[in-house]
């Protein structure tokens, strides 16, 4: 878990390094990498002092994986949920039978007319499990769990993606693969 006084910084960078990465003048390149002096820099200008260790604690502690280094450890980027257009090189594989989407009820209509859609981000997040939908969807009030026939998309020619921390991914859900738990 990550230190609770870290987490606040944690939040920060998800937001620099998925959405807004100009909100501190910081730059991500077409990989979504961002150098790591520069970004310490760039926090301290904006408020955020961060030692590099903290920001390894960061990265080591977060509860979804939700940042990594490069192998040399010089750069530092999001593993998913960005909404700027970077090339994540994204495994594309095979899904499990079934996998499931958390929402909430005021999103169901709208759902269900036009499938589920990427909406800010570049992917649909699917779950491998209904606790983690039931969280996810919790983020925004009383959940609703979703199950999603993976089985059915992927034999209808559908693409799915892992990213590095282990969320499913996909372009769409049409509505006719979605059923509520
Ligand atoms: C909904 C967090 C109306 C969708 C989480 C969701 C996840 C539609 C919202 C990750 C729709 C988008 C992603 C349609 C989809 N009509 N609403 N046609 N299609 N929606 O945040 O899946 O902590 O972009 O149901 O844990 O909620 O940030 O996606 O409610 O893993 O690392 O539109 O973000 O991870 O919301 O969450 P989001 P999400 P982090």
């Amino acid at each position: 878990m990550t230190p609770e006084h870290l987490i606040p910084v944690s939040k920060q960078l998800s937001r620099i390094l998925r959405h807004r990465p100009e909100s501190v003048g910081v730059v991500l390149d077409a990989n979504g990498w961002c150098d790591v002096v520069e970004l310490i820099a760039k926090l301290a200008e904006h408020g955020t002092t961060i030692s590099l260790e903290e920001l390894e604690v960061i990265v080591a502690t977060s509860d979804k994986k939700r940042f990594s280094f490069s192998p040399d450890r010089e750069r530092i980027r999001a593993s998913q949920g960005h909404s700027v257009p970077v090339d994540l090189k994204l495994r594309e594989k095979a899904p499990p039978p079934v996998l499931y989407h958390g929402t909430v009820r005021r999103n169901m209509q709208s759902i269900m007319k036009a499938g589920l859609l990427p909406m800010n981000r570049h992917h649909v997040h699917l779950s491998p499990d209904v606790a983690t939908a039931t969280a996810v969807g919790g983020r925004r009030g009383p959940p609703v769990v979703l199950i999603v026939d993976t089985h059915r998309m992927h034999k209808d020619g559908y693409r799915f993606f892992v990213s590095e921390n282990g969320v499913w991914l996909a372009e769409v859900v049409p509505a006719k693969y979605l059923r509520a738990k």
